[in-house]
């Protein structure tokens, strides 16, 4: 921060024309995002997350981020590493019917809707000038783009350990030849241990804690490799977490006979797609179900409110959509399995995909860095705004390669910034050729009787 002294003055200047000269990539701040797959950010406390609860208070954050519909790990990560809507993207779900009208689940078709939607890595990359990306884990991660890979990636391995996941992602950032400028990297909890056993479990107290201490051995790293001050660092969630007891469980089978449609059900979300010619039958039947119940909501694909920006995707044609009533769910294979090791009455699954204005499926969302405000509390924004963020972060042409404009926008995280956008100097020329005398002159006087005035 320039603050007024006159020798500070003199630094402000400095590093507003160092800054402004900068000609290579090498000397913007490196972007690292770590995603904590279904961490709410009701879960930071003092005594149970210390590293954490330190982090945040140090850090821009908002005491949420709404996550895109549906609040499933897939559609979500997807949405934050293309800046677009699900209906633009097409990751409805984690599981969906494929265009054989079979199930899929993480292929390559199914991260594929659209052949000219590009990941931000991909477009890093794109953008040319010794930008390279690397992606641990993160979904849709391993499939490539437009043929094209990140410079580095991991495919996901829930073996490998998390501290030995921050060594591969230190070395990409210090690699000599290829350094990294733009990390993704996926952890699978609390979400993992969360669905086998509700949300106030000690076991998911236990994954709570291995994320806070995964947390600090990143911010030790940072601190030993003298990094911190170089590196923007993002650390958030997908979606929330609610608990489902047994009791709250919703047999489709009690309302539509199972002979007369093929259906997709992973927990509050359901595709279901009737036989041919049935499915006004299997509407009206399932909509009087659901009146009568009051545990769910039926939609044809047009009914689909806009807010969620799903209904404007092919893969709904044909499709019945079911939404499960917050903390209830449709019965499906996981909850037999959870079933199998224990009883009815002590059944508790953990559960998401509810609507995305629910408070229960909030995500987490901190950022520390150089270019960021510290110990500031933000305003909630969309997770679609990330992609906006990240570009501007590393002075992305968002449009390079005939990519289309996204849906995210700055306006949403732009109060996160140190400078806001407008009166940032423009790094995204800066980093081709020199910015005009004029512009740079401006700056300096701007800065030096900003300077002048607090010092008197
Ligand atoms: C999938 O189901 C829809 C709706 O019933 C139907 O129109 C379409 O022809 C089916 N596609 C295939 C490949 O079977
Ligand atoms: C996952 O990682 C473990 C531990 O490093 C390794 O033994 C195993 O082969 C890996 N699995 C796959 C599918 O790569
Ligand atoms: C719909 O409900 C009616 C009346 O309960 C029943 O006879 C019919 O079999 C149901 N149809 C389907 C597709 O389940
Ligand atoms: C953050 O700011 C609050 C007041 O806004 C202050 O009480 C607190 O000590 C600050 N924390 C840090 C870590 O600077
Ligand atoms: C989202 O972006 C896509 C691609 O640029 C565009 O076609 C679509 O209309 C946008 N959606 C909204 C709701 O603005
Ligand atoms: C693969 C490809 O076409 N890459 C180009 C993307 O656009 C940048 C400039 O914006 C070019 O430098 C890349 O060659
Ligand atoms: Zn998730």
């Amino acid at each position: 921060m320039c603050r007024p002294s006159v020798a500070i003055a003199v630094q402000c200047l400095v590093a507003v024309f160092s800054r402004a000269t900068a000609t290579t990539v090498k000397r913007h701040p490196a972007t690292v995002v770590m995603s904590f797959d279904g961490f709410r950010p009701d879960y930071i406390r003092p005594d149970l997350t210390p590293h954490m609860a330190q982090f945040r208070d140090a850090s821009a954050a908002p005491p949420y981020i709404r996550s895109a519909f549906p609040t499933k790990t897939f559609v979500n990560h997807f949405t934050m590493a293309t800046g677009l809507n699900p209906e633009t993207h097409g990751v409805l779900d984690n599981t969906m019917f494929d265009s054989h009208n079979e199930t899929m689940h993480y292929t390559y078709e199914q991260f594929h809707y659209d052949e000219t939607v590009v990941p931000i890595w991909i477009q890093n990359e794109n953008n040319g000038e010794g930008r390279h990306s690397g992606v641990m884990m993160w979904p849709g991660s391993e499939f490539p783009y437009q043929g094209k890979h990140p410079t580095y990636t991991e495919i996901y391995n829930n073996s490998i350990h998390w501290n030995s996941r921050i060594d591969t992602i230190m070395s990409w950032i210090e690699d000599e030849n290829q350094p990294a400028n733009l990390v993704f990297a996926y952890f699978e909890e609390p979400d993992k241990t969360s669905h086998r056993k509700g949300v106030n479990s000690q076991e998911i107290k236990n994954q709570i804690v291995r994320v806070d201490n995964t947390v600090k051995y990143m911010l030790d790293q940072l601190k030993y490799k003298n990094l911190e001050e170089k590196i923007n660092l993002i650390i958030l969630s997908d979606h929330g977490m609610e608990t489902v007891t047994y009791d709250k469980i919703i047999f489709l089978d009690d309302y539509i006979s199972n002979m007369i449609y093929k259906s997709v059900i992973s927990g509050p979300n359901a595709f279901i797609l009737p036989n041919i010619g049935k499915f006004d039958e299997v509407y009206t039947n399932l909509s009087s179900g659901a009146y009568t119940s009051k545990t769910f909501y039926v939609f044809k694909k047009y009914e689909l409110p806009d807010r969620w920006h799903m209904k404007n995707n092919a893969r709904l044609n044909g499709i019945i959509y079911l939404l499960a009533k917050p903390s209830y769910a449709f019965w499906y294979s996981l909850y037999q399995t959870i079933l199998d090791k224990t009883t009815k009455e002590m059944f508790r699954a953990g559960a998401h995909g509810y609507d995305n204005e629910d408070p229960q499926m909030r995500a987490l969302f901190m950022v520390s860095g150089p270019m960021f405000k510290k110990n500031f509390t933000a305003q909630p924004f969309d997770n679609v705004d990330l992609y906006p963020l990240i570009s501007h972060l590393l002075a992305l042409d968002e449009t390079a390669n005939y990519s289309r404009p996204v849906n995210g926008s700055i306006a949403g995280v732009e109060q996160l910034l140190l400078s806001s956008k407008s009166s940032i100097v423009d790094t995204s020329s800066s980093s081709t050729s020199s910015p005009s005398l004029h512009v740079l002159a401006s700056i300096i006087a701007a800065t030096y009787i900003q300077a002048l005035k607090k010092y008197q």
